[in-house]
């Protein structure tokens, strides 16, 4: 800390702030109409000048030194307004009406609308349906370029012209809308003037000008990343979400989906009353008769069945606290029956994580990749699917991080690797023991940490002699001299990172996948050393992490304990005044295939179109069709909606409240800023009232409770409690004191396994499930693309849906070549599980003999053609391979 002296007041700031942070911390407000705390200051608007040592400076450029006598009073005060004044005079007098930093700083400098002489007729860019630019109130002064390239990384904007006619513009020189734009909203939140705005009420707020009232801070309901939002209300009506300055993982960024992708709250076709079925179609219905038709049915499969006929899939885009409720609701009824959407995901993380090193979470605070000078990022796509942490590792990499990237798609980060891999589908065991093969061989090990706080090293040792390059770069296509390479810039920095997706876990294998991406990191002792930033999963959904923290699992209570164990279930029974069972329960595909079996006679599936999203996706509405009671609770009437007997409308995040946990175990909260529309009510009303109604008390009146009875349960969670939350903002998991800060860095002296130490795993290289042939030829990747989410049942029902209106196949020229295709044209899909539709996109982005594809319109089907072939450990479908035909579909 150094301290200085502003206007003759004494001020002790951090080292590396400058003058504009020092003045500000003593409570004097300058203008600074071309800076932002989030970029690198430009210095060139002259609106912040201060005297220091008897030099007049602008503040922003001007470091804050020790001793320094700052005076931001008496003549400066003029040269500041004359600044602004000049500025002013560039714009036309409605510049003053925007709301905008400038306007606030002409108002407080008493520059009025007779000042504003500039001209108008630039003309305004209103292509795009979430960015407008007005042209005329541009000054530029650069904020919005910066953003783009410092913070997103997307390079989509400059400044063209000259001298007073220069103005923000696309880089590609046409219409914003066909930019390379990604709506991550930067520009307009840092934009002084309003000339580049949010259209529509929100327009001119950002978080320098919002108003201190009606904003709520919560946390994005999107994916796992944990954005800190502020949504603004006026009137009752949502008018904006902004991204939060304080929030610790986006630091005042955001992407498409949490700042803009709310329109689906006041859709006209969000469910607004609950549907009961009336012989083949749904019917308006009331609460009450809602509840008696679900209540009914558990009874029916009770006593037909007893509990075990009885299950429910509950909802990672829930909150922590439903999930709890929800868990407990089975358990008390007798079943362990729950399970959740990281069965399809990462619960081949939690389990290979756990196996490596005790816990199922990520090993390290994002925080950290500050520190990392090398990331392998693999089978993960950030700059798409957590666009704030994709933007934040590529400041890493264009700051001198080396990058590999494993993947087979050429996209997002591949672009900027220092070495690409590009696996086969389904190859990945093979490719990560090649890379340790070359640690091992070239000695890029850390030996000390092997042996003090490693096991396994023979076992590994003994399986890699079966993995020299030549032998992996057969196995997984991928050249030889490109591991070495990679094996080389993971084995030679200092902090490397190991950062992971779905490519990694989706697959026949995925648990041994992780467990051998684990080993990297423990044969090179970088993980659990304190330095650096260990491996960690990017994990999906908001609350994906959170729904199986809290015991939304076949297999594990709140926190993790084993429903095996008795002491787990003794410390649940001794709360809940119940038995708990003690067998696991049916995981989501086996309550599938129970259903189809007729074992299953009531399945409450809360936030998840299992229809759409669960692979073999046939087979599953066959599951639905054959379970007597299937209550969905739902915000939109999705796939599985239309095939339920009962439908719940729900509340969505902006509406409730509670805690979500992030990708990286922080437990943030979730706060409602609107009321849900109609008759809607949250999940946590919903589940307390079907089990009231079943004669089952809940306790846990309210969400806090809910936490905090589970806080008494789990010793991970024990010290943590909405108070705490509101008090300290994020609170990491491990948490077992209220007053010790939760754990961000895990296995720091030991790891959390039943030895203390980490484990690495000789698993051998297995192919995966499905295999191309002759009748099926091409191999079919499934994932994610940036403007849609999942089923995409809240971004279609948002204006994402013009920016990304249709779904596509992405193939390679030489396959399309070969079948004769063209861009756009409508293709049917076969694969030996069944068919879709959808149009073609031709893209050197694939490898030829691989197509690509996401999952986000119901209509085209792409979950008929997956098969249910599952990780042999976890059952978590391998969804990122599968063979697949063309056939040209001329059908309207
Ligand atoms: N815009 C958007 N964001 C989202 C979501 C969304 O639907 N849309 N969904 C959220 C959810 S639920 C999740 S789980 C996350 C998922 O986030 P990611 O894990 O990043 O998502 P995917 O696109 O499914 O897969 C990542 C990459 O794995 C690659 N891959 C496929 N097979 C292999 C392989 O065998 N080896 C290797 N090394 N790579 C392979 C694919 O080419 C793909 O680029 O995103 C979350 N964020
Ligand atoms: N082919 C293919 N399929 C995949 C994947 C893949 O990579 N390829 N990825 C898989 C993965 S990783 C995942 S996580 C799944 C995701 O699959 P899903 O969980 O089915 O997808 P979502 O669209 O995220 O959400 C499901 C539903 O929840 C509703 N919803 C949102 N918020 C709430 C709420 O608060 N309460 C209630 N009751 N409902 C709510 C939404 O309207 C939506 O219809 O998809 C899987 N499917
Ligand atoms: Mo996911």
């Amino acid at each position: 800390m150094i301290g200085l002296e502003v206007d003759g007041t004494e001020v002790v700031v951090p080292e590396g702030v400058s003058l504009l942070a020092a003045v500000r911390a003593a409570g004097v407000d300058l203008p600074a109409l071309c800076h932002d705390d989030r970029l690198s200051p430009a210095g060139s608007c002259r609106t912040c000048l201060v005297r220091s040592h008897g030099t007049v400076v602008a503040a922003c450029v001007t470091p804050a030194a020790t001793g320094a006598r700052v005076e931001t009073a008496g003549d400066l005060a003029g040269l500041r307004r004359d600044a602004v004044a000049v500025i002013a005079s560039a714009l036309p007098p409605r510049a003053l009406e925007a709301g905008s930093e400038l306007a606030r700083a002409c108002r407080s400098l008493g520059i009025g609308p007779q000042e504003f002489r500039g001209a108008v007729g630039r003309g305004d860019d209103e292509s795009h349906p979430y960015v407008h630019l007005d042209r005329d109130l541009c000054i530029a002064c650069g904020r919005c370029v910066r953003m783009c390239a410092e913070v997103q990384g997307t390079f989509a904007l400059t400044l063209t012209g000259r001298g007073a006619d220069t103005v923000v513009a696309p880089g590609t020189g046409g219409p914003w809308a066909e930019s390379a734009c990604v709506a991550c909203g930067g520009c307009v939140d840092t934009c002084p003037t309003g000339a580049i705005a949010e259209p529509g009420p929100g327009r001119g707020l950002t978080t320098a000008t919002r108003p201190e009232t009606s904003v709520t801070r919560t946390t994005c309901g999107y994916c796992g990343v944990g954005c800190s939002l502020e949504a603004v209300t006026r009137d009752g009506a949502l008018v904006a979400v902004l991204p939060d300055r304080r929030g610790p993982v986006n630091r005042g960024h955001a992407c498409v989906k949490g700042r803009f992708a709310h329109g689906f709250l006041d859709s006209p076709d969000r469910l607004t009353q609950p549907l009961v079925r009336r012989g083949a179609s749904l019917e308006p219905a009331t609460w009450e008769e809602a509840l008696d038709r679900a209540a009914r049915g558990i009874q029916e499969a009770l006593a037909a069945a007893g509990p075990q006929a009885v299950a429910a899939i509950s909802s990672a885009r829930a909150t922590n606290e439903e999930n709890y409720l929800l868990q407990k609701f089975l358990r008390v009824i007798g079943s362990n029956n729950i399970d959740n959407c990281s069965r399809l995901c990462h619960s081949p993380s939690a389990s290979g994580l756990t196996a490596s090193f005790g816990l199922p979470g990520g090993t390290d605070s994002f925080d950290d990749v500050e520190q990392a000078d090398c990331f392998l990022v693999v089978g993960a796509n950030p700059v798409e699917a957590h666009p704030v942490v994709g933007a934040r590792l590529l400041q890493r990499v264009l700051r001198g991080a080396r990058l590999v990237v494993a993947d087979p798609r050429a996209v997002g980060l591949a672009r900027n690797a220092d070495v690409h891999l590009r696996p086969r589908p389904g190859t990945n065991v093979a490719l990560f023991h090649g890379l340790a093969h070359t640690l091992l061989t070239e000695s890029l090990t850390d030996p000390a940490f092997l042996r003090d706080r490693a096991a396994g090293l023979p076992e590994l040792t003994a399986l890699l002699t079966g993995y020299p390059p030549d032998i992996v770069a057969e196995l997984t296509g991928v050249p030889a001299a490109d591991l070495l390479a990679a094996a080389r810039l993971y084995g030679q920095a200092q902090c490397p990172a190991i950062v992971y997706g779905l490519g990694v876990t989706e697959h026949l294998h995925g648990t041994d996948g992780v467990r051998a991406l684990a080993n990297l990191a423990i044969l090179r002792g970088a993980v659990g050393t304190g330095r650096g930033y260990g491996v960690n999963p990017l994990r999906g959904q908001n609350n994906v992490q959170g729904a199986s923290d809290m015991g939304a699992l076949p297999d594990t209570l709140p926190g993790y304990g084993k429903v095996t164990d008795p002491d787990a279930r003794a410390r649940a029974e001794a709360v809940w005044g119940a038995p708990v069972p003690d067998r696991p329960g049916l995981r989501i595909p086996e309550m599938f295939a129970a259903a189809r079996a007729g074992r299953l006679r009531a399945l409450w599936v809360v936030g998840e179109d299992v229809c759409t999203t669960d692979p073999d996706s046939d087979k599953v509405a066959e599951a639905l069709d054959a379970c007597p009671l299937v209550v969905c609770s739902e915000l939109f009437l999705s796939e599985t909606a239309r095939r339920a007997d009962v439908v719940l409308p729900a509340a969505a995040w902006l509406e409730k409240n509670g805690t979500f946990v992030n990708f990286d175990r922080r437990f943030q909260r979730v706060r409602p800023a609107l009321p849900p529309p109609g008759q809607a009510r949250s999940d946590f009303d919903a589940i307390h009232a079907l089990a009231t109604r079943l004669g089952t008390g809940l306790g846990c009146p309210s969400p806090a409770a809910a936490l905090a009875e589970c806080a008494r349960i789990s010793p991970l969670f024990a010290g943590l409690s909405h108070h705490r939350l509101d008090r300290e903002g994020a609170v990491p998991w491990p948490c077992p004191d209220p007053d010790q800060p939760g754990e961000a860095k895990l296995y720091t002296r030991r790891f959390a396994t039943p030895d203390g130490r980490a484990h690495l795993s000789a698993t051998p290289y297995l192919p995966p499930g499905e295999q191309p042939d002759d009748d099926y030829p091409l191999l079919l990747v499934t994932g994610r693309r940036w403007a849609h989410y999942n089923s995409g049942s809240m971004t279609r029902h948002s204006r994402n849906a013009d920016l990304a209106p249709r779904d596509f196949l992405d193939l390679h020229p030489v396959d399309a070549a070969r079948h004769g295709l063209r861009d756009g044209d409508l293709l049917g899909v076969a694969s030996r599980h069944g068919r879709a539709r959808l149009l073609a996109r031709i893209s050197e982005e694939t490898t030829p003999g691989q197509a690509f594809c996401a999952f986000h319109f119901p209509s085209s089907g792409v979950n008929r053609l997956t098969s249910d072939h599952a990780d042999t450990t976890t059952s978590c479908p391998e969804y990122k391979v599968t063979a697949i035909r063309l056939t040209r579909d001329d059908s309207p």
